[in-house]
């Protein structure tokens, strides 16, 4: 069976990733921090009692400032893909957090590279990269675009991107960075715009929020769908030679379109509800990501199916049924047409195990 170590598994994108290696058959390992409160509400579905002999998803503590602890997992866990999605991802609170940020975004990176390259374990390495590295640099983006990063955020990824390709090349490590554009889901953080419009949106109709505070919604940013994004991170692990791609929609509406068409969906008038707050501005703000993702859709046949119209659309159903309403309706059809069960927000452990049951596809 095949072995597969995720750090962030208890964000976004780490849960979802964790629900599609067990659905291929995966053993999954996950680093966790020891938190005051319960932080597995993303991976709660999907948790097996250890002790369970058929179990498939074992939790880790760590912390990516912890080398020791890092080094040691890996050894002991000796996995056959490293997926790395553990990271201070927030941009606006980088700039309140340099240096906590590029500790944790950017050497959390090395500490994993250095563990693995003195283990010498033969595994394959997958780096969260971000579009963000690309900041001011012109859109359309792409692999042989320049970085210009813009906030001490995307300053740490470019860090770390370099250092996996350092590795790659200096030690031969099978060590890749994904490129990815923005991708939300209702599993997004609700600090994030994409979910606290969708969010605010549904708190609103059930009559819990009465405004909705916003930053600058003249960006324009590159929309996709979680469950297809983490699908392109396994995809670029199963490939004979490591190389990095970019993964993005090409959709790029400004977040005042997004605004507009999460309020509207839900039959309301955006302009009656949100205002704007200077403290939601970013010091440096960067202005269109759009991706240019040609060449992943020729080397990994990756084409996505959802761009941010639809995405709206699943993100303000699943809130609306968060806060006890009945959900409009077109996201929740829109799911089940194009991909069936497996990453509804909604999907029980039970779904997952059974798809698990067929083995790596
Ligand atoms: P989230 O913020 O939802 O998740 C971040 C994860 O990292 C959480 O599990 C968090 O744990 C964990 N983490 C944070 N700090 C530490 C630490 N010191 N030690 C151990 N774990 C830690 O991010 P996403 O899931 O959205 O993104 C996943 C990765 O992809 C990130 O690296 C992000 O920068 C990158 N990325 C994301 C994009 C997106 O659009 N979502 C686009 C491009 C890149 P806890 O739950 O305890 O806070
Ligand atoms: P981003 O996502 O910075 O693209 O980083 P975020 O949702 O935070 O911002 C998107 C855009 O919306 C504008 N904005 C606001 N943003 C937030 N969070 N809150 C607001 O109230 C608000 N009002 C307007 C922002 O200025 C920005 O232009 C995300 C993260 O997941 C990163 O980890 C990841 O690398 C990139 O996406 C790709």
């Amino acid at each position: 069976m095949r072995k597969a170590l995720v750090t962030g598994i208890t964000g976004q994108d780490g849960s979802y990733l964790a629900e599609l290696l067990l659905h291929k058959g995966y053993e999954v390992h996950g680093l966790i921090r020891k938190s005051s409160t319960f932080n597995t509400d993303r991976i709660d579905h999907i948790y097996q009692d250890p002790h369970d002999p058929n179990a498939r998803l074992f939790l880790h503590y760590g912390d990516l400032t912890n080398s020791e602890q890092l080094t040691n997992l890996v050894y002991n866990v000796r996995p056959d893909e490293i997926y790395h999605m553990g990271a201070q991802s927030h941009v606006l609170v980088s700039f309140e957090m340099p240096e906590y940020t590029g500790n944790v975004t950017g050497l959390g990176v090395t500490r994993f590279l250095e563990a693995i390259r003195r283990s010498g374990i033969e595994t394959r390495f997958y780096q969260a990269s971000s579009s963000e590295m690309f900041g001011d640099a012109p859109a359309p983006q792409n692999e042989s675009t320049a970085f210009r990063p813009r906030s001490p955020y995307a300053i740490a990824k470019v860090y770390a991107y370099w250092m996996t390709t350092n590795y790659r090349e200096a030690y031969k490590l099978y060590a890749v960075n994904g490129i990815l554009f923005n991708h939300e889901s209702p599993r997004r953080g609700p600090t994030f715009l994409s979910r606290k419009v969708t969010r605010g949106v549904a708190r609103i109709k059930a009559g819990d929020q009465r405004k909705l505070f916003l930053g600058n919604l003249d960006a324009r940013r590159d929309y996709g769908y979680t469950p297809e994004f983490v699908e392109a991170m396994w995809l670029m692990l199963q490939r004979d030679t490591p190389r990095d791609f970019v993964v993005g929609t090409g959709v790029a509406p400004t977040i005042r379109e997004f605004v507009e068409e999460a309020f509207s969906y839900a039959g309301l008038d955006w302009k009656e509800y949100v205002e704007q707050d200077r403290r939601y501005f970013r010091p440096t703000e960067v202005d269109l990501l759009q991706a240019d993702a040609s060449l992943a859709r020729k080397e990994l046949g990756w084409e996505p199916k959802i761009t941010y119209k639809p995405l709206v659309r699943i993100m303000v159903d699943a809130d609306m049924q968060a806060a006890g309403l009945t959900p409009i309706g077109e996201g929740l059809r829109l799911l089940e047409a194009q991909f069936g069960k497996w990453h509804r927000w909604d999907t029980g452990v039970t779904a997952v195990l059974n798809h698990a049951g067929r083995g790596v596809d």
